[in-house]
């Protein structure tokens, strides 16, 4: 039975690979033979998590985990959330959001946000998920170059000052959202199943 991640963005597949176990036997969707991009037609977080999961499963069969993740932004209203992916236009170019994030954000000073990952663990018996957030402020300007996404703009809480852009992988996944929702996965599976 082979693991397949339901993500065809390359920087969530290290983020969730150096967070395995070494001699479980994981497969991109990519090396899988899928190029289109994965069906995320919900309106949150939890639904496209499942509806990306659900697809690769059916397709492949074994275990199929994604990732669907959001930056919530309190003076927005929780925008850009669960359409964080298109908020600088449908591109989905990393760059233009973060641009398209500043804008919005001229002038406010209420700077607090969240980042929030749902992960869908689907197996031929069945589908769970599971949740991890960090809380965090938005910067007025870029910081760092590691990362992805929002993360030369999101200074989390809990850290000593610095972006995750600013962050090793190891310290990232130690406090983010997708660090925390995988363990709450790995968590759940207490050795149950491993892939090999
Ligand atoms: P898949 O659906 O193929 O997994 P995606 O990039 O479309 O890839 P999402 O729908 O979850 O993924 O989009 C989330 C958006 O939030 C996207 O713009 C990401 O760049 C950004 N994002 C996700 N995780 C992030 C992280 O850990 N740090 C910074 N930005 C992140």
């Amino acid at each position: 039975m082979k693991l397949v991640l339901a993500t065809q963005n390359p920087n969530k597949v290290k983020e969730i690979q150096a967070a395995l176990p070494a001699e479980w036997s994981v497969t991109t969707a990519r090396d899988a033979g899928i190029t289109e991009e994965l069906p995320e037609t919900g309106t949150t977080l939890d639904a496209n998590a499942r509806e990306k999961a659900a697809y690769l499963q059916t397709k492949l069969g074994g275990f199929a985990l994604s990732d669907d993740s959001g930056l919530e932004v309190d003076a927005l209203e929780g925008a850009p959330g669960v359409y964080s992916a298109r908020f600088g236009g449908p591109e989905k170019d990393d760059a233009v959001n973060r641009a398209a994030l500043l804008h919005a954000m001229e002038g406010v000073t209420n700077r607090t946000a969240r980042f929030r990952t749902v992960i869908a663990w689907a197996t031929p018996t069945g589908m769970t998920t599971f949740e991890g957030e960090v809380e965090g402020i938005i910067l007025e300007s870029e910081r760092g170059e590691g990362g992805f996404g929002y993360d030369a703009l999101f200074v989390p809480e809990d850290g000593d000052g610095r972006t995750f852009a600013e962050m090793a992988l190891e310290e990232k996944k130690a406090m983010s959202h997708r660090g925390r929702a995988l363990r709450a996965w790995m968590a759940a599976l207490d050795g149950e199943i491993i892939p090999r």
